[in-house]
Formats: structure tokens, C-alpha cells, sequence
């Protein structure tokens, strides 16, 4: 080697250097990456009343980096976790912070539809997108530009079920709700379709959101003696609900149980014991979902969280994931937000729930909607699937 190639190396060298501590020390292709982060603010409930939904939806979202990796389009994904507890005015103001100082991309998460709305206008002012991974009702979508969302919607499980009840030999039904708007929503979709299908309503009921006592409204189902009682709590509540159902003997009194998925939500079916046997319920996902990618998903789930089965929310969270990382493969990497916004619309793909699509108009999840009832497989209870409808779009929007 002669002394000028050395030399050359030598030069080389102390200008890399140079580079790396003008990179504030970072090795240069880290900073690059650095550099090139796209920033996904993820906010949900951790702690306070519906921190089982954080928790599904915090798992659901890592279960998706860990399955397709950190880097899509050339660029890292860095994940910002923030715990609103369920609180709307917290949720806004930590979008506002994470819009501004935190620098983030993407805006994800919203656990119940009080904290989407009120973070809309901060996606809309920002021009970021905001992925809603669980809330559901139907407007949610509209109240921003730059809402996308990957759980369901409200409408589309209220309204398959009470089609469903109707054609099923169900005459007389009264609804028990939770007083908010997804709750009215479901009641309203139900009551639609059940009574258009010859059922009749005979009373509907509200049950609050704050620390729910089901015992005086289960004693008016009970008087009524509906051919059956259809139920929304949000996720999480459902466990306490059917304790209620049951000590008041609503199990034996030949008044069938249907809902939404929300009542048998996986999270905690296996533990409400016989009481939930039978119940129908409507829902965009279920962990028994028969297929090669939900045989999967649910294992590497259930290994990664303590055996924690993953629910509706849980997949909410990994296909919102899914939506930022094809829709990145589709900019190449750009991530200013209205670009990722306009990549997001029409965009489909297989999720452990089956096939789905964001329709390009509403900007609204399109799915089937399968119609489940809980049985025993292997000693443990399941909704299993009876019947799906195919790739229902929301049909308080196709409504108008
Ligand atoms: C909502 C809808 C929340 C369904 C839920 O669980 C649920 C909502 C927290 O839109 O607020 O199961």
C-alpha cells in the first residue's frame, strides 16, 4: 500500500468522524434514520375505567411492528404511547402537544368516541392524520378531513343484528344502552332494522356511562318479558353486566341475550362463565375468527401478553398500524399528512378479521359483519361464527 492511499484512508476516517459527532454523536446512518422517524402519536386509555381498551389496542398496535418490523418505505416507525385515562380534555391536549412540540405524523388511538370528538379539530388545523382504532359512532368520521378509521362502526353491528333477530323468530324486543352517543346509535340502527323487519320495540332503555348499576333496568327487562333484550355497554363492561344479568336469574327467563360484540368482548368472555352460553351477538371480529392469519395472530398475541386474548380492540390497533405502513409503501415514504391521507383512501388489505377496505369517500372501515354465538371449544368459551355478511360499509352513511 503506498503512503498517499493511507493517507487517503486516514482523511477518510477523521471526516466520518466528523460527520458523527456533528450528528450529536450518533453513528451516521442511525442519525440518518433518526432523521427519517416517522412519528406515530398513539393515545389511549391506559389507566382509569377503560384501560382494558388500552391495553387491547397498545398490544394490538406492537403486535403489528413486531409481525412487519420497524422500517416500511425506508423509513423508521417511532411509536409515542400517551395515556389520556379516558378523559376528553386530556386527549386534546396531549394531540395539541404531540401536533406541535412532539412533531408526531400520525395521530392514533381514541378509545371512545367523546375522545375523538374532541380531537378533530386539532388533526384538521394540523393537517395530520388521525387513525381512530376504536371509537365508533358513526359522525366520528366526519368530524374531520383527516380521520381515518380501522375499528368499526356502530351502525353496522346494530343494524345486522336486529335484521338478524328479526328473520330469526324474535317478535318482541326491548334495548338496554349505554347513555352516550354510541350507545343511542346502536339502539337507534337496532330499533331500525328490527321493527323493518316486522319485530316490534317495546321499550328502550339507558343505562349511564359512569359507573353503570344494571340491577333497576335489567327488573324492567325482566317485567317486560321481551322475546329478547338487545345490549351495548362498551368494551370492558360487559363482565359486570352479565353478573348482573345472572344474579337477577335474567339467564333463566327464557329472554333471549343479543348484542353487539361489545357484551362478549374477548377480553373477558372466558372468564363470565355459562351465563354467556347462547348469546348472539354482531360484531367485525371475533378471536375465533376462522382463518390461516387469526390462527396466527391470536398466538403471537396471547404469547407476547400474558395470555391475554386479543378483541375487537386488539385488532382495531394492529389493522391502524397496517393502514400507516401501506399507505407509506404507497407515498414511498412521504409522510406529510396530506399526502398520507390521500394514500390511505381506498386502500384494502387482509386483517386477522378478514378482508377489509377504507372506503375513499367517507374515509369509514368496510368489513363483514359476522353474526356470532358463544359456545365451548375446548373447555373454554368462544363467539363463534354462525353466519357473516359481507363487506358492510356504515349504514348510517350509505344513508344519506
Ligand atoms: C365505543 C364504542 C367504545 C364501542 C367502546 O368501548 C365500544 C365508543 C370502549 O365509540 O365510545 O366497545
Amino acid at each position: 500500500m503506498t503512503m498517499t492511499r493511507l493517507r487517503f484512508m486516514a482523511l477518510a476516517a477523521s471526516l466520518s468522524l466528523g460527520v458523527a459527532l456533528a450528528a450529536g454523536g450518533l453513528p451516521q446512518s442511525a442519525a440518518a434514520a433518526a432523521d427519517r422517524a416517522v412519528k406515530i402519536g398513539l393515545i389511549l386509555p391506559i389507566t382509569g375505567p377503560f384501560a382494558s381498551t388500552g391495553a387491547e389496542e397498545l398490544a394490538g398496535v406492537k403486535q403489528y411492528m413486531a409481525d412487519h418490523g420497524k422500517t416500511v418505505a425506508g423509513r423508521t416507525i417511532e411509536l409515542v404511547v400517551k395515556d389520556d385515562t379516558g378523559s376528553p380534555n386530556e386527549t386534546k391536549r396531549i394531540a395539541q402537544e404531540l401536533v406541535t412540540s412532539g412533531g408526531v405524523n400520525v395521530l392514533m388511538g381514541f378509545g371512545l368516541t367523546p375522545l375523538a370528538f374532541a380531537t378533530a379539530p386539532i388533526a384538521t388545523q394540523a393537517k395530520v392524520p388521525m387513525v381512530v382504532t376504536a371509537a365508533a359512532t358513526s359522525s366520528v368520521t366526519e368530524k374531520s378531513p383527516y380521520i381515518v378509521r380501522t375499528s368499526f362502526v356502530t351502525p353496522q353491528g346494530a343494524y345486522t343484528m336486529g335484521d338478524w333477530a328479526a328473520k330469526n323468530g324474535m317478535k318482541s324486543a326491548v334495548t338496554l344502552v349505554t347513555d352516550y352517543a354510541p350507545g343511542i346509535e346502536e339502539q337507534d340502527w337496532f330499533v331500525k332494522a328490527f321493527e323493518t323487519g316486522g319485530g316490534k320495540v317495546v321499550e328502550q332503555l339507558k343505562v349511564p356511562l359512569k359507573n353503570p348499576d344494571f340491577a333497576p333496568f335489567l327488573q324492567r327487562v325482566a317485567d317486560d318479558k321481551p322475546d329478547a333484550v338487545f345490549v351495548f355497554v362498551p368494551a370492558g363492561v360487559g363482565a359486570q353486566f352479565m353478573k348482573q344479568f345472572r344474579e337477577r336469574g335474567l339467564d333463566k327467563s327464557g329472554i333471549r341475550l343479543i348484542g353487539t360484540g361489545d357484551i362478549v368482548d374477548d377480553q373477558f368472555l372466558n372468564s363470565m362463565g355459562d351465563v354467556a352460553l347462547g348469546v348472539v351477538t354482531a360484531r367485525d371480529y371475533t378471536a375465533a375468527h376462522d382463518s390461516e392469519i387469526n390462527r396466527k395472530f391470536v398466538k403471537a398475541f396471547e404469547a407476547a401478553n400474558d395470555g391475554m386474548r386479543p378483541n375487537f380492540m386488539a385488532v382495531g390497533g394492529y389493522d391502524g398500524m397496517a393502514l400507516v405502513y401501506h399507505a407509506l409503501e404507497k407515498t414511498k415514504g412521504d409522510a406529510s399528512g396530506p399526502k398520507l391521507i390521500e394514500a390511505m383512501k381506498g386502500l384494502s388489505w387482509e386483517s386477522p378479521r378478514g378482508p377489509i377496505s377504507i372506503d375513499p369517500k367517507t374515509r369509514d372501515i368496510v368489513q363483514n359483519i359476522y353474526i356470532n354465538k358463544v359456545e365451548k371449544k375446548d373447555g373454554q368459551l368462544y363467539s363463534v361464527t354462525m353466519d357473516t355478511v359481507k363487506a358492510v360499509k356504515d349504514p348510517a352513511k350509505a344513508a344519506k
